[in-house]
């Protein structure tokens, strides 16, 4: 049964009534899309139709999802809104803190030791709150959503980009900053831009060893990092109606790493089997009654031009397998293609590591085609040259696959790590022997993300993403540019043999399986339950108020740092080592930028300061700004903030004294963090005007005290011989988002009107 049936049934109760409005204003056949998003309406039904890509609206969702990582700082402002509860259903997921080493067991009982403390607040907090915790070990977030929570024509939101994975079960799942988890779980409507369409229509069926990975590697490569900026992808057509469920959240998953809101597929045949599978019948029985609501209109998908912005067209019959990488998910080649790319761009062709896991890839299913082409590989007398590393996505699946003797499989191969059920290497939580020595490699992973230091902190490590059975492929064969389809491996007795094609079972034929799957319900009254957390503690810390906007104008402001190139999350708040002070505001920005190139030398965490002259780390100049009382800027290029919705990336210069973020182009989320942080988040009117901006010049705002919807706001930069540039800057804040930043975070303003 599901865990909140009655919660689901109540959506859908709602939902004829609520399309039957929604057509009625919008004139025309909707998408899938276009039908979650009307029947969640904060208003109730709708009342006009929005223009897409234009106008803010809000929004009700029907559930919370939160991981370790960023539920810390999500819970951490929670606690200062004043509410005695939740007021949707909210998970939080112990998964991002566990470092894989050693294997499962060990690596999960050192993480438990090094975390304590970390786990306990969580865990008391969410008993207080009446938010369901699942433990360290219980899975990665997405997974053990997809498991039990997602459910077809629903609306969640999650403190991490990858909420999306819950698309391949027809629902539209956003990731957002915990500063909008703030706003549902205290009962507050939630804002999005209503967003553009974009339809993929699948034709043909996947075969022999392209994978739903490959289709998603494909779209990346089309649309690229930031092709899906502020846009649902809608997947349809026959060839989606034959991809399992967790094929389809693949394909949702990495949606992230295009920028898109988020990606979906109608209510079918195989999300119904999912359903059943995980022992929701009750979900599969309610959504048959309102079966069409729960898909795109059928004249949508017989004239998809007519109705999306944009339409792509993707024959799964045709497609080939993919390696993407390295240092950027999009970077599209063929594997068939890699043998003269990688000698071309001199990428490393010995591969030393094979990971399988992460969110996108760590289902049953997943387990099932890898474990088959090491069965087929044994059986030859085929030696692995690579290391292979799993992470199965939830305890469900680990314990699943254990008893249908997947584990065995994998086992056959001597060096085969097994890691915790939890994300690992795919956020740096990996200790890989020698990373240190910063020595040129490549590693293949079946993840989503690859960019520079991800999984290991080695900037020189090339990481390709790919299909679980090609990285477990590239295992065997320890070569990048091994194509199984056409490549012959000599085994141990010299003879040439051809890998077989990978063979997978959809669901478990036994049905899933699961002893403890980690899950702490929260106690009904939690009023008593006090939460402590240590003046002295390095890994927590409560928050303080950001100061409200004083109503002037900023002048005398000065550049942190020009960041040139790709300045993703990772780059503005590493991951990895620094996860443990995602609960710890001041400690954490001792990252703050310090993976963002400096446009003025090519190099990384060295500015000059404008005070002395001397050059040192971006964090420890801007605390001397701070200090000081100079209020500073950071400039920035294309798809700035592009990957995870840690607001850390946004807390953190703010907390350091940056005023303004200044970029050609921002990644959704992270733009939206900026803005429930207090900050400003600019675009260049002309894009150009990124080459005038200089180290050591001087930015006033001359007109910031008049600041409002749609008027752009001018920004004087005085360069040191004292010449004077005006530039127009472009925003996108509307006038509560205005409220923001004059209550100084949104947090301010949620508190003052609580009050
Ligand atoms: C990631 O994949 O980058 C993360 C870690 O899951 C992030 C969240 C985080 O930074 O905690 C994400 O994708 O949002
Ligand atoms: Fe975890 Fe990686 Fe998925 Fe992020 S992308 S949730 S780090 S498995």
């Amino acid at each position: 049964m599901a865990f909140d049936i009655k919660m689901i049934k109540k959506v859908y109760q709602k939902y004829p009534e609520a399309i039957a409005a929604a057509r009625k204003k919008c004139d025309k056949p909707l998408t899938l899309s276009e039908k979650i998003l009307y029947t969640h309406l904060w208003d109730g039904y709708a009342k006009q139709a929005y223009t897409r890509g234009e106008e803010y609206v809000d929004f009700a969702p029907d559930r919370v999802a939160m991981q370790d990582a960023t539920a810390q700082m999500a819970l951490l402002q929670f606690m200062q809104a004043g509410k005695d509860k939740v007021a949707v259903p909210s998970t939080t997921h112990a998964d991002h803190l566990i470092l894989a080493k050693l294997g499962a067991d060990k690596d999960l009982q050192e993480s438990l030791n090094t975390n304590n403390e970390v786990f306990n607040f969580l865990s008391s907090v969410c008993d207080k709150y009446g938010i369901g915790f699942w433990k360290p070990g219980a899975g990665i977030i997405h997974q053990v959503v997809l498991e039990n929570y997602a459910f077809p024509g629903g609306m969640m939101i999650g403190t991490d980009s990858h909420t999306v994975n819950a698309g391949g079960l027809g629902m539209v799942a956003i990731g957002v900053g915990g500063a909008d988890a703030v706003d549902v779980m205290a009962g507050m409507p939630w804002e999005l831009k209503f967003p553009k369409l974009i339809g993929v229509k699948l034709t043909g069926k996947l075969s022999g060893w392209a994978a739903p990975k490959d289709v998603i590697l494909k779209v990346a490569g089309i649309l690229t990092v930031k092709g899906g900026t502020g846009a649902i992808i809608e997947y349809f057509g026959e060839g989606a109606k034959s991809l399992s469920a967790t094929g389809k959240g693949t394909i949702c998953n990495m949606g992230a790493e295009i920028g898109a809101t988020t990606s979906t597929f109608g209510y079918d045949e195989s999300i119904e089997r999912y359903l059943r599978a995980t022992d929701r019948d009750d979900v599969a029985d309610a959504a048959n009654e309102i079966k069409e609501h729960l898909t795109g209109d059928a004249e949508v998908y017989a004239n998809p031009q007519q109705y999306f912005d944009k339409v792509i067209e993707i024959n799964l019959s045709e497609l080939t397998p993919h390696l993407n990488g390295p240092f950027t998910p999009d970077l599209a080649t063929p594997v068939s293609e890699m043998k003269e790319k990688a000698v071309k761009n001199d990428w490393p062709l010995d591969v030393e590591w094979a990971l399988i896991g992460s969110c996108t890839n760590s289902s049953y299913e997943d387990l099932t085609r890898a474990a088959s082409i090491v069965e087929d590989a044994v059986s030859k007398g085929l030696k692995p040259k690579a290391t292979l590393g799993i992470n199965p996505g939830s305890e469900q699946v680990r314990f699943t696959a254990e008893r249908d003797g997947l584990m065995d499989s994998f086992m056959k191969f001597e060096s085969t790590k097994i890691f915790t059920n939890a994300c690992g290497p795919c956020i740096g939580q990996w200790d890989r022997k020698g990373a240190d020595k910063q020595e040129k490699n490549t590693i293949v992973h079946s993840f989503n993300r690859n960019f520079a230091k991800r999984a290991d902190g080695n900037p020189n490590t090339h990481a390709f993403v790919g299909s679980p059975e090609m990285v477990a492929a590239i295992a065997i064969s320890g070569r990048l540019d091994f194509n199984p389809i056409t490549d012959t491996l000599t085994n141990e007795n010299g003879d040439q043999v051809k890998l077989a094609e990978p063979n997978g079972v959809e669901l478990p034929k036994n049905g899933f399986a699961v002893e403890d799957n980690g899950y702490q319900a929260p106690t009904k009254d939690g009023s008593g339950i006090e939460i402590v957390v240590s003046l002295e503690s390095s890994r927590l810390q409560l928050l303080t108020s950001f100061t409200p906007w004083d109503g002037e104008n900023i002048m005398g402001a000065k550049l942190l740092i020009k960041a040139e190139g790709k300045c993703t999350t990772d780059h503005i708040s590493m991951a990895g080592p620094w996860l443990r002070y995602r609960g710890h505001l001041d400690n954490i920005s001792n990252n703050c930028l310090i993976g963002a190139v400096n446009a003025f030398s090519g190099e990384t965490n060295a500015v000059v300061s404008q005070i002395d002259g001397s050059i040192d780390e971006v964090p420890n100049i801007a605390r001397t700004y701070k200090a000081a009382g100079i209020t500073s800027v950071v400039v920035g290029d294309h798809n700035y903030g592009e990957g995870s919705s840690r607001e850390h990336a946004a807390m953190e210069p703010r907390h350091l004294g940056v005023m303004a973020v200044i970029v050609k182009s921002f990644a959704r989320i992270h733009e939206t963090n900026l803005k429930k942080q207090g900050m400003l988040g600019l675009t260049f009117a002309n894009e150009a005007d990124y080459d005038l901006i200089k180290e050591d010049d001087t930015f006033n705002f001359t007109d910031l005290n008049a600041f409002s919807d749609r008027k752009q706001l001018t920004l004087e930069v005085v360069h040191s011989d004292q010449t004077t540039d005006t530039i127009m800057l472009n925003h996108t804040y509307n006038e509560t988002q205005i409220d923001w930043f004059k209550a100084g975070s949104a947090l301010n303003l949620i508190r003052k009107q609580n009050t």
